[in-house]
């Protein structure tokens, strides 16, 4: 039985990497962080009990900040591939906190590296690092591929340039199976609900509901190439199967814009909008409804308005993927496209919100948050 470790295994990308190497009949390890309330929704329906005998599924606390408490993990699972999901991920939130951020994403990958080293696991285990698109930062070409260079615009995109160099540093300095994925943004109903895509499902459905009025955004101008992020985990367990360790950039080769999504989206919950004005005076209004899932909508509303607050200090406007190497070496195709990703995420949303509405109509609190 093979066994995996994967950091950020509480985050979106790690419940569902965790679940597909369990079908694949993988012991799963996980880290996962301390924290004052519970932190594991996302992987508790693969939970076992400690109690339980030959379990498959072990969770571990740690911190990508703690070098002696990962490589006690490391040491007691000897595990024989890592997938280092684990990061500070959001990109407005490393302008706040840099430090933190480069700690935990740059400085978290090299701990990972230099411990499975200096345990002497170098040519056991193997390495995979969640790179990223935001690597491309102010594009220097379109599509963008391997051979792309790189301009990060935040701290996170510099902290991951410094993580996404030290990966192949360790393959070529001793010879480790260690590889990126360049992953291009991916979503779906597990999504944070702080970045763009979740947070616009979410806010609309919520405003269909009546428990929100109105969706405060940044920049809806920003383009994205959004894939699902059970395809994208597929192709991460899919790069440490090869015979040699290679880099590959993932992505579905369209991109849409954060506006396109917010009229998706809509559109799903039977809302009809029209977009006025320009720049931070852009709003969306209500143009009509139809059905009955927005019973606390009607037209000249307004759903949707811009606060500058929501603006990056520095913004990656264009991301747009080019994954033929991995179509061409691995096989590798997206199954899900961003628009029916949008209608799986807007509909997951509103089921919540039709159940939170529900309980706050019989008397029970619900807190309702759209900051992101
Ligand atoms: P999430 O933000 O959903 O998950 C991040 C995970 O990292 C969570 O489990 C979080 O724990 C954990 N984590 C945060 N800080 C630490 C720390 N100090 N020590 C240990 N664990 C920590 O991200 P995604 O699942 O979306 O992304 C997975 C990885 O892929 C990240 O590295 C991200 O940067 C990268 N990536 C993501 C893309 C995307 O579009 N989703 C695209 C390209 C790259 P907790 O639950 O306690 O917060
Ligand atoms: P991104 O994702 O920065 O691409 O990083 P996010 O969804 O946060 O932003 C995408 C684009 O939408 C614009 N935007 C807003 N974003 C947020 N969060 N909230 C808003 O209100 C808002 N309004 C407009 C942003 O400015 C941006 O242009 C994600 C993360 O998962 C990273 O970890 C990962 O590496 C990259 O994707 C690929």
């Amino acid at each position: 039985m093979k066994k995996a470790l994967i950091t950020g295994i509480t985050g979106q990308d790690g419940s569902y990497l965790a679940e597909l190497l369990l079908e694949k009949g993988y012991e799963v390890h996980g880290i996962k962080r301390r924290s004052s309330l519970f932190n594991t929704q996302r992987v508790d329906h693969i939970y076992q009990s400690p109690h339980v005998e030959h379990r498959n599924f072990i969770l571990h606390y740690g911190d990508l900040s703690d070098s002696s408490n990962l490589t006690r993990i490391i040491q007691q699972v000897q595990p024989d591939e890592v997938y280092n999901l684990g990061a500070q991920s959001h990109v407005a939130v490393s302008f706040e906190s840099p430090e933190y951020t480069a700690d935990v994403d740059a400085m978290g990958t090299l701990r990972l590296l230099e411990a499975i080293r200096l345990l002497g696991l170098e040519k056991k285990t193997r390495f995979y690092q969640a790179s990223t698109s935001e690597l491309y930062g102010l594009v220097q070409e379109t599509p963008q591929r391997e051979t792309t260079p790189f301009y990060p615009r935040s701290p996170y995109a510099v902290a991951k340039l410094y993580a996404y160099w030290i990966t192949i540093n360790y393959r070529e300095a001793y010879g480790m199976y260690t590889c990126n994925g360049i992953l291009f943004n991916h979503e779906s109903p597990r999504r944070g609900e702080t970045f763009v895509t979740r947070k616009i499902t979410r806010g609309l459905a919520n405003i269909a509901q009546g428990l929100d009025r109105c969706l405060y955004m940044g920049n809806i101008d920003a383009l994205r190439d959004w894939g699902h992020a059970k395809d994208y985990v597929y192709m991460q367990w899919l790069m440490l199967q090869q015979e040699k360790p290679e880099d590959f950039v993932i992505a579905t080769g369209l991109q849409y814009s954060v506006r396109q999504f917010i009229q998706w989206t809509a559109e799903e919950l039977g809302i009809g909008l029209r977009f006025e004005g320009e720049g931070v005076d852009e709003v969306a209004i209500v143009d009509s409804v139809s059905g009955e899932d927005a019973p606390a909508v009607k037209p000249g509303d307004v759903l949707v308005r811009i606060d500058p607050k929501y603006f990056r200090p520095a913004e990656v406007e264009t991301l747009l993927g080019d994954a033929s190497k991995a179509h061409a070496k691995l096989g590798w195709k997206p199954q899900i496209d961003t628009r029916t990703l949008c209608k799986e995420m807007a509909h997951h949303d509103l089921k919540e919100a039709k159940r939170q509405a529900f309980l706050k109509q019989n008397g029970f609190d619900c807190a309702m948050s759209s900051e992101g």
